[in-house]
């Protein structure tokens, strides 16, 4: 396995996650909107050890998904408000409101396109104490970066040049599977509610001095039918969020 480190994973000192050198305790949230098809692929696909606390949150899906989430044994919340940001916050909430929130938290999405079962190559660099936010990279594969629509491809690359201009850090995807440390999770003090969530995570990692690692992750064609790449208007969407979020975060009154 090979991550990317750059002068932001020097900054601290290193420390393990997970009290008493245990197994850090991992939670795993899942946005949703109408991934009935899909959404038992990916909770049956999460590791053993991991499945126990799984959160799928739903925007009013109307196909099933919210059932079919927990005849696989997830914890559904549901989110009045609609986007993918939404769904991401709502899913922390539910976290901080328990007398102990996780050590790490995971984020994939519902549409089987990640590989659950890679998570715990995504984890490895946060328990061994080297990284606090880590992103599964879909562009550090080959069969991976093929899978990728082309439009998410350029989107991505102009994305990532943008990041890589401001900050100087060299991110290679905007990839929605990552791992976060609770802690570092609350230092980010995360607001977005569309699909600017992921881009605003990892600027904001880079403000704040987290250290950030990339690990390759597989990808492949979701099951169903896309709501943002796949779509002309999703994607315009998408883009524009995504862009206007890196230069709010760059010159706006954002901290
Ligand atoms: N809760 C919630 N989930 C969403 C929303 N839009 C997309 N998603 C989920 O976000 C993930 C990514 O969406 P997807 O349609 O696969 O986009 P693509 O990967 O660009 O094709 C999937 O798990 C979707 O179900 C939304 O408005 N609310
Ligand atoms: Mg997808």
């Amino acid at each position: 396995m090979s991550t990317r480190n750059t002068p932001y994973t020097q900054r601290h000192e290193s420390r393990s996650v997970g009290t008493n050198g245990t197994k850090p305790e991992t939670a795993t949230i899942i946005p949703v909107l109408n991934e009935a098809a899909a959404i038992g692929t990916v909770i049956d696909a999460i590791p053993a050890g991991w499945r126990h606390d799984v959160i799928v949150v739903d925007n009013g899906s109307t196909d099933g998904t919210p059932e079919a989430a927990a005849a696989h044994g997830a914890e559904v919340v549901y989110e009045p408000r609609r986007g993918y940001g939404s769904a991401c916050l709502a899913g922390i909430a539910r976290l901080a409101s328990r007398p102990a929130p996780p050590d790490i938290v995971v984020f994939i999405d519902g549409d089987a396109s990640d590989y659950p079962e890679e998570m715990p190559r995504l984890v490895a660099p946060i328990a061994a104490g080297s990284a606090d936010l880590v992103i599964g990279s879909r562009a550090l594969l080959a069969s991976s970066r093929a899978a990728l629509l082309p439009q998410a491809r350029f989107g991505n690359r102009l994305a990532t040049s943008l990041i890589n201009l401001f900050w100087w850090f060299p991110y290679s995807d905007l990839g929605p599977f990552r791992a976060i440390t609770w802690t570092a999770l609350q230092r980010l003090g995360m607001r977005d509610r569309t699909f600017g969530w992921t881009v605003e995570m990892q600027v904001r990692a880079l403000k704040r001095g987290l250290r950030v690692a990339e690990v390759p992750v597989s990808y492949r064609q979701r099951i169903g039918t896309s709501k943002i790449t796949g779509t002309v208007k999703g994607s315009v969407m998408a883009g524009w969020m995504i862009i206007a979020t890196i230069f709010s975060e760059r010159f706006g009154r954002t901290t």
